[in-house]
């Protein structure tokens, strides 16, 4: 698929991916969804030479300022509903996605753009970032798993304070409460998402994508995340990558990972 909206950068295993609508502060409109959902279903998955994945918004203003509001003027409940499920489907498959996606917060991350945020299982936030769900303002609420995630990262209380006054917070702010993972200098995000990213890409990816659906366990309806751990710990213990961590440890080397 040709991107129209996202651009996308290999350097040493990292893909850059960058929202690129810098004019609309990068509001994502129905076509950047789609590419998004190809990112991470297809391009993003399949290529063995991409190890993690840093997302980001272009410019640096935004990273992205939430959904595109001339987009979603006139639905009725049935299509608002069709969109939020379609919508939420895609940031399910970042959240579930089996190599790490850290956000590099560059700025404005409001509505879709904080959701978008929070299923990345990273974020680092510059000092410029501002993060908020706004929906109030506009007569509706998250729909793509904000009313969910923001619980999840900063507890009820303080989730409800903000989805209920719409008030954008900074990152200093959003560090203290638990969403941001790091706060740097404006300009310095990408770098330190890379730095995080580059450090995983050294450790088993078999044992890193199980951690991921593990943590995501915790949270999954009707799933149960110690069941699911003791599984992939056994998983684990069946990979080639496992004989060569612990030979590595016992022949005081760093293990070379395969992924098999
Ligand atoms: N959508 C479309 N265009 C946007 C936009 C957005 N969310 N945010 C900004 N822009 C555009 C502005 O219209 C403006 O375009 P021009 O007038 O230059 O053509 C350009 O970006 C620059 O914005 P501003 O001139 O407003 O820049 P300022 O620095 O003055 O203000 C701001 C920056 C981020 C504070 C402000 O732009 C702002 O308040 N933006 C809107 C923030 C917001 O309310 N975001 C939406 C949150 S609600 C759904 C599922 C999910 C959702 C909706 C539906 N369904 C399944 C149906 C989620 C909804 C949301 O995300």
């Amino acid at each position: 698929m040709q991107y129209e909206n996202l651009r996308l950068e290999i350097d040493n295993g990292i893909a850059l991916l960058t929202i690129s609508r810098e004019k609309a502060l990068n509001a994502l409109n129905s076509q950047t969804i789609l590419e998004l959902r190809h990112f991470f279903s297809d391009t993003g998955r399949l290529n063995p030479e991409i190890k993690g994945v840093v997302l980001t918004g272009a410019g640096e203003k935004a990273f992205v300022a939430g959904a595109d509001i001339t987009e979603f003027s006139g639905l009725d409940s049935a299509q608002g509903a069709a969109l939020a499920q379609r919508g939420q489907d895609v940031f399910f498959l970042i959240e579930r996605f089996p190599k790490p996606v850290v956000a590099a917060v560059n700025g404005f991350a409001l509505g879709g753009g904080c959701e978008l945020a929070m299923a990345c299982h990273i974020r680092v936030a510059g000092e410029k970032a501002r993060f908020g769900q706004p929906e109030v303002n506009l007569g509706l609420i998250p729909g793509y798993g904000g009313t969910q995630r923001l619980i999840q990262y900063i507890g009820k209380g303080k989730a409800l304070e903000l989805l209920l006054t719409a008030d954008m917070i900074d990152a200093n702010e959003a560090h203290r409460l638990g969403l941001a993972n790091y706060v740097v200098p404006a300009g310095e995000e990408v770098a330190k998402a890379r730095e995080l990213l580059l450090k995983i890409a050294g450790k088993a990816p078999l044992a890193i994508a199980r951690v991921i659906e593990c943590a995501n366990a915790y949270f999954a309806e009707g799933v149960d995340g110690f069941a699911r751990e003791v599984a992939a710990f056994g998983e684990c213990c069946d990979t080639a990558d496992f004989k060569e961590g612990a030979a590595a440890f016992v022949e005081k080397r760093k293990a070379n990972f395969q992924g098999q």
